[in-house]
């Protein structure tokens, strides 16, 4: 095998090439297929379109332990400390593979990066001492940060949940937390700033007061971009529901109540959502559902890719793998607009015994060819115009006529009876032929 790159920022990688485009026809596992990070599409680079991002905390900071068992991905650049020392040698791995994946941005929370300190100063200081590392290294390789957010979930301070915590100085801690991340996102130019509830949410009303910590929660947000405000950070807010787990009844279960929420406290124009696809089938929704809520709602911001497992009932968080989800996914994303700040963050996790760097590589080469699959699948389905002109053509009623007035709010109850009174019976509808379409459907994949 060719050697990746000259200068390359460590050695751990080494005896993997580096991560190019073959095309569909290649055998070699370490190449895309369908992801040529140039290639116009829809009169737009793939890249621009996809956005990848490689997720901190699952790629360099999950060893796989699981309830039976330690972890088994044990990395040859760990030295087995959770300390500023091995944070700061860390990142040029991370940012070693990135480069190597040929990826542009990445993801990371407060405690990826950096440790805890002996106090919360300390603490502080840790995250600004890698911070500075990142950003040296962001200019040295081009990478850019996708978006940043803070872990106010792992620490056992946070058992009882962080801005929605029954504990005062909890939501205190938290500010502290969210204020350093923005100040530190904003520092890396960071073009999102994400919520996950983590343990936001409840396990029995017998102790809780859900309406107060709603308020809490509502109160928190307000101030979170006040803050983004005085700071003039311009990054786009991201709320990324999910709907238990590590709670039973998460705040944030799904796009609807989200988006309800933000209406309740008036913070719905600071705010889009990140849209995971294991967090949506958790809340018994199709991933693309969750999509067309929000792009319904002019509020798709980004997405956390990765997929679950229809036998099991939790966040297996798998690299994706079906390009045909992704494939209705891009259709419901580019007649939505596309990303604008987001993209496609791989919030998976290789499986346990997957423990070799080459999964590292071989997960994200099929998880970003199963998004690029689907987008060429798309813009066919887009440039073929029969799906978008049948929908177009089923509302096509309201185009004209009664159907018109209806749409432009002059008619009312009292006009639409005397309407249809003198009609004496509604207009047949035409059959919503949905055989036809998924045989349609299946013809562009
Ligand atoms: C957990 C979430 C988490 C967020 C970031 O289920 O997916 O990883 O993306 O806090
Ligand atoms: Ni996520
Ligand atoms: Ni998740």
């Amino acid at each position: 095998m060719p050697k990746a790159t000259a200068n390359a920022l460590t050695p751990y990688f080494d005896a993997i090439p580096a991560i190019k485009y073959e095309g569909p026809d290649s055998d070699n596992p370490f190449a895309y297929r369908y992801f040529n990070p140039n290639e116009k599409i829809l009169g737009k680079a793939m890249k621009d379109w996809m956005r990848n991002a490689v997720c901190y905390w699952h790629t360099f900071r999950g060893t796989a332990l699981d309830i039976f068992g330690p972890g088994t991905l044990v990395r040859p650049w760990e030295d087995g400390t959770n300390s500023l020392d091995m944070a700061i040698k860390r990142t040029d791995v991370v940012f070693d593979f990135i480069s190597r994946l040929g990826v542009e941005y990445y993801c990371f929370h407060d405690r990826d990066v950096a440790p805890e300190g002996a106090d919360l100063s300390e603490t502080n200081a840790n995250l600004w001492a890698v911070a500075e590392k990142l950003k040296k290294l962001q200019k040295a390789t081009g990478t850019k940060l996708l978006w940043g957010t803070a872990n106010m979930f792992s620490h056992s301070r946070f058992s009882q949940g962080a801005a929605t915590s029954p504990n005062a100085d909890v939501f205190a801690y938290c500010a502290n937390s969210v204020k350093e991340m923005l100040d530190v996102t904003k520092y890396l130019a960071g073009e999102n700033y994400v919520f996950w509830g983590g343990r936001e949410g409840y396990n029995t009303l017998l102790n809780t007061d859900m309406g107060r910590e709603t308020e809490h929660a509502g109160a928190f947000f307000r101030m979170a971009v006040d803050y983004a405000k005085k700071i003039g950070f311009r990054g786009q807010f991201l709320i990324e529901p999910k709907a238990c787990e590590p709670t039973k009844h998460q705040y944030d279960f799904d796009s609807a109540t989200v988006l309800g929420t933000l209406r309740k406290f008036g913070l719905e124009k600071h705010f889009k959502l990140n849209i995971e696809q294991n967090h949506a089938t958790l809340a018994g929704h199709d991933f693309c559902h969750e999509l067309a809520v929000c792009t319904s709602n002019g509020a798709l911001g980004s997405i956390d890719s990765n997929r679950g497992d229809v036998m099991n009932g939790w966040d297996t968080d798998q690299f994706p793998n079906d390009y045909r989800e992704c494939a209705q996914a891009w259709h419901i994303i580019i007649n939505g607009g596309g990303f604008g700040s987001g993209g496609l963050n791989y919030d998976s996790k290789v499986r346990r015994d997957s423990y070799d760097v080459a999964d590292m590589f071989h997960a994200h080469i099929c998880g970003i060819d199963t998004w690029a699959r689907g987008l060429r699948i798309a813009a066919k389905i887009i440039k073929d115009k029969q799906l978008d002109r049948f929908v177009a053509k089923r509302y096509s009623s309201y185009d004209k006529g009664i159907g018109k007035e209806i749409e432009a709010g002059r008619v009312n109850f009292e006009k639409l009876q005397k309407y249809i009174l003198a009609k004496g019976e509604a207009a047949p509808n035409a059959s919503a032929r949905q055989e036809y379409l998924e045989n349609l459907f299946n013809k562009y994949c």
